[in-house]
């Protein structure tokens, strides 16, 4: 073997998160009678997972339902067909892994691998005020309790430990789920120690334990990335267990794979895995589908296609994107042969049917809109006419617009001023005001900036005049720097303050007290007579300073 091939580093910290028999917690957190019962959560015939008290009684992940109930008679089941809550918990949890880290990838609906390499190296560097002791025993070690590897990774593993246990308690307190964790420098190592200890549990391996841990595993099957279909390939090399695959001669192995993809196979066997942590973006579609017993009528097709679209509606309002193409899959059952087969069809869609951003905001037209839009796809699947039966209907959205965003654009400016406008008026402001800080958290600044959606239309004051003019030739000054804090006014200030007579008062007035301040000493300095500037024009423009820009024209 060439060792070069299969060098590994350990210069990254790598947490896998897996929640605990998922969407049997979900379904607990709907309904808390069901925490201390063995329930069981169903998908047709299958038990696709239990909670830890039915696995007790011998309940395992997608165990037919006869059996399920042989072994627990008591158990209480759930349908867990419908996905959404599923998803939608999903995603929260993605979100709050975000915090620390911006490399978060999702695996299925419950995992998440994090790279928190960077977070790791600042802790280090800070290791007395935020780090806290990394001795901690909250973490158990797989494999020996030392590292003797010289690069660092044992203090940089034990600091991810201490992350990760801070991950938990968060998914924990934000959202009422256990979970575990794995902590190890790649991807691989992070998902198999995770699930050496579970439920509620964490595991950390260091990179001296990676063979060991590898060798523990029963067969080339139990390796995350190897799946059915390679496993197979294997098996006719007569490669079984993990030390089958290390013991393999390249060679063999390139005869039935590309050959990086036996290099990497080969790799895995060792516990390498080089793979980065891909940053998860959103789904490539949004989609639901109910399987129903026969549906006949076109009425009714109507009437379930209705249901799914309210569904899916609210999905597209948790995704923020705008839809642009739809997409109709129905399963078709022929009586005469027995047999099913899916069918599907797509169209666009205007995205501007979902700019409200808000189901309940939603005009319902666009919503009929959408919905014949489906019932004329259906009638292009199904001669309507003749009987018909149908025993699944889906709807996708599969192509997306970005939500205007408005950054690189003037609104965000606009936007400000609109802040401003809600406490620029002079007039009703007094002394005895909150600060400028709790103004700028008001309701009203709070509801404006809380929906981006719904950008109001901004109107056009004198200070946003001003902004415009000033900010333009000013280059000290950025746009974003002038916020409502800069804006303190009252009017007693405001009195003392005497305006150049050649500026607009009303303008005058409305500008913060250290411009207007700025504005007055400028005027006096510069000894000129502003009331007669009107008739010397060019003497004015010659002096660059911010006075030029509000003197009358
Ligand atoms: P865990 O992680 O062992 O405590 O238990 P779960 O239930 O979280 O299992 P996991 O992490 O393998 O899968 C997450 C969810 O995905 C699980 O709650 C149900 C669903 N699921 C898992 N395997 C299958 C499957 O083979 N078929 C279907 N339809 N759903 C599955
Ligand atoms: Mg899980």
């Amino acid at each position: 073997m060439n060792v070069d091939e299969y060098k590994d580093e350990h210069a990254r910290t790598i947490i896998h998160i897996d929640i605990d028999c998922f969407y049997a917690q979900v379904e607990i957190l709907k309904r808390p009678e069901l925490k201390n019962v063995p329930l069981g959560i169903q998908q047709k015939n299958i038990v696709v997972t239990s909670n830890y008290i039915a696995r007790e009684f011998g309940i395992r992940k997608c165990m037919l339902l006869t059996e399920a109930m042989q072994l627990c008679p008591n158990l209480v089941l759930v349908n867990g067909e419908d996905l959404n809550d599923y998803r939608t918990m999903s995603y929260k949890v993605t979100t709050l892994l975000q915090k620390y880290s911006e490399i978060v990838e999702r695996l299925g609906l419950d995992e998440n691998f994090v790279d928190v390499t960077k977070l790791v190296e600042q802790k280090l560097k800070n290791t007395d005020r935020s780090a806290g002791d990394p001795n901690q025993d909250v973490t158990n070690i797989v494999g020996s309790n030392d590292s003797y590897c010289q690069c660092g990774c044992e203090i940089r593993l034990k600091i991810g430990s201490l992350i990760a246990d801070e991950m938990r308690r968060l998914i924990h307190n934000q959202l009422g789920l256990t979970s575990c964790a794995g902590i190890a420098h790649n991807k691989l190592l992070a998902k198999i120690v995770c699930s050496t200890h579970k439920p509620n549990q964490q595991s950390m391996l260091f990179p001296d334990s990676a063979l060991e841990l590898m060798l523990s595993l029963n067969n080339v099957e139990s390796i995350p990335g190897i799946g059915r279909a390679t496993s197979d390939i294997l098996k006719s090399l007569g490669v079984r267990t993990v030390q089958d695959l290390q013991n393999a001669e390249l060679s063999e192995l390139h005869r039935l794979f590309e050959i990086d993809k036996a290099k990497f196979l080969q790799n895995l066997s060792f516990g390498i895995d080089n793979s980065p942590v891909k940053k998860s973006g959103k789904p490539l579609s949004l989609g639901l589908e109910d399987s129903c017993k026969l549906i006949c009528a076109e009425n009714e097709v109507k009437e379930k296609l209705g249901d799914l679209l309210k569904r899916l509606l609210l999905l597209v309002e948790a995704d923020g994107r705008l839809p642009k193409t739809i997409k109709l899959t129905i399963r078709k059952f022929d009586k005469l042969t027995n047999t099913s087969r899916r069918e599907t069809k797509q169209t666009n869609i205007n995205p501007q049917f979902f700019t409200s951003g808000c189901v309940s905001q939603m005009n319902p037209n666009n919503i009929q809109k959408i919905l014949m839009i489906l019932m004329n796809m259906f009638r292009k699947l199904v001669r309507v006419h003749k009987p018909f039966h149908i025993t699944l209907l889906g709807i996708s959205l599969v192509k997306f617009n970005e939500r205007p965003s408005f950054r690189n654009s003037i609104a965000p400016f606009l936007r400000k001023d609109i802040e401003v406008q809600s406490i620029i008026s002079i007039e009703n402001l007094n002394s005895n005001e909150s600060s400028p800080e709790s103004r700028t958290h008001s309701p009203s600044s709070c509801r404006e900036s809380s929906d981006p959606e719904c950008e109001p239309t901004p109107k056009r004051t004198k200070l946003s005049i001003f902004k415009r003019n000033f900010l333009e030739y000013d280059t000290c000054e950025s746009p974003s720097k002038l916020r409502v804090q800069d804006l303190q006014l009252t009017s007693d200030s405001v009195q003392k303050v005497r305006c150049p007579s050649s500026i607009d008062e009303s303008v005058f007035r409305e500008l913060p007290l250290e411009m207007q301040q700025e504005l007055w000493s400028e005027y006096k300095n510069s000894q000129i007579d502003y009331a007669s500037c009107e008739n010397k024009p060019k003497k004015i423009k010659s002096t660059n300073t911010i006075l030029n820009y509000f003197v009358k024209q």
